[in-house]
């Protein structure tokens, strides 16, 4: 992680204990180089790859918010993922180089028909549009407009077996390329997980891209997850093993750093980060003014029984 200069420190690092912040350096989503963000979202902005559309009609979905996107300049100029940068602004160069094929999905474990998908495979699936919002833990969110298909299309295909009970997801990890992961400070590869009825519900996708065009690189080339009621880093990037499990799967953040994040990370205002609030949320590409977060990120209505009678502190 970087020297911090003090023309880099943003409102979101108003919330944290500066020297705590520095001395711990986990963060899923580190806010250091967030200063520099206007600055890449200028006209010239030279990282923007665009990619290729989607083939094949894309489907509406019911589930989508009418608050306003972000543009895709924005959506693909700021971005985490470490395995080729900690900086937000960095990402999108790096991760130019991973190579998207050939690419192949294995899924496994407590199944009856354990299967290796390839990737022009799943992309033939029935695609549909899902508008979503996308809150980050360190309090900045953006509105996406995802292409993909529910999680659980792919899940019933390989039949789970009644005990399994979590999914566990992995990212593919490629040192030669993934040069970011040295100064991280989390391991890799990068792993992630959910409850089954979590994976199962109708919100939970594996996106394949993004504004009617196949995921860029740096969101997640080119299948990734969105859970839109949890905290960014649940939405795991550029998975190829998805494991059915009877325990609790390992995560990333959790490992690193288990008294910050924990398996279930729902967006809750309620909730605080030990090191920050996390009631307020400051949208990309509007102005500073922080606007309220919402439970579940706003699908309350949609999620809130998967947790009823849970203790939202202890399972945070
Ligand atoms: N493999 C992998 N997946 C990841 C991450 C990462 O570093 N590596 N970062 C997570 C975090 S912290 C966030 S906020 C989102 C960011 O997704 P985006 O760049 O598409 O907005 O990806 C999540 N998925
Ligand atoms: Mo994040």
């Amino acid at each position: 992680m970087g020297k911090i200069k003090e023309n880099e420190i943003t409102p979101e690092a108003v919330y944290m204990n500066r020297r705590n912040f520095i001395r711990a350096g986990l963060l899923a989503g580190s806010a250091v180089t967030t200063g520099a963000i206007y600055k890449v979202f200028a006209p010239s902005g030279g990282n923007i790859k665009d990619t290729a559309p989607i083939q094949g009609e894309i489907g509406r979905s019911s589930f989508a918010t009418d608050e306003k996107q972000n543009t895709f300049e924005e959506i693909t100029n700021y971005n985490n993922f470490y395995e080729f940068s900690s900086s937000k602004t960095g990402v999108a160069e790096k991760a130019a180089r991973m190579n998207l094929r050939p690419w192949t999905v294995e899924i496994g474990g407590l199944v009856h028909k354990p299967t290796v998908f390839d990737i022009d495979g799943i992309l033939r699936f029935p695609q549909e549009e899902r508008i979503y919002r996308f809150r980050c833990v360190e309090a900045w969110s953006m509105v996406i407009p995802w292409v993909g298909f529910p999680l659980k299309l792919l899940l019933d295909k390989v039949e789970p077996f009644g005990s399994a009970k979590y999914v566990a997801f992995e990212t593919l990890y490629d040192p030669n390329i993934m040069r970011g992961s040295l100064a991280a400070g989390i391991d890799f590869p990068y792993v992630e997980g959910l409850r089954l009825d979590e994976a199962m519900h109708p919100l939970t996708i594996l996106a394949t891209g993004l504004y009617g065009k196949q995921m860029p690189h740096q969101n997640g080339a080119p299948i990734r997850l969105v859970v839109p009621w949890k905290y960014g880093f649940k939405s795991i990037k550029s998975i190829v093993r998805i494991t059915l499990t009877a325990d609790e799967p390992r995560t990333t953040w959790s490992l690193a750093a288990p008294n910050e994040y924990g398996f279930y990370s729902n967006v809750n205002p309620d909730v605080d980060h030990p090191r920050w609030s996390q009631k307020r949320e400051r949208r990309i590409g509007e102005d500073w003014t922080m606007r309220d977060t919402l439970m579940f990120n706003g699908y309350d209505d949609e999620v809130a029984h998967l947790y009823s009678g849970m203790d939202l502190k202890k399972y945070f």
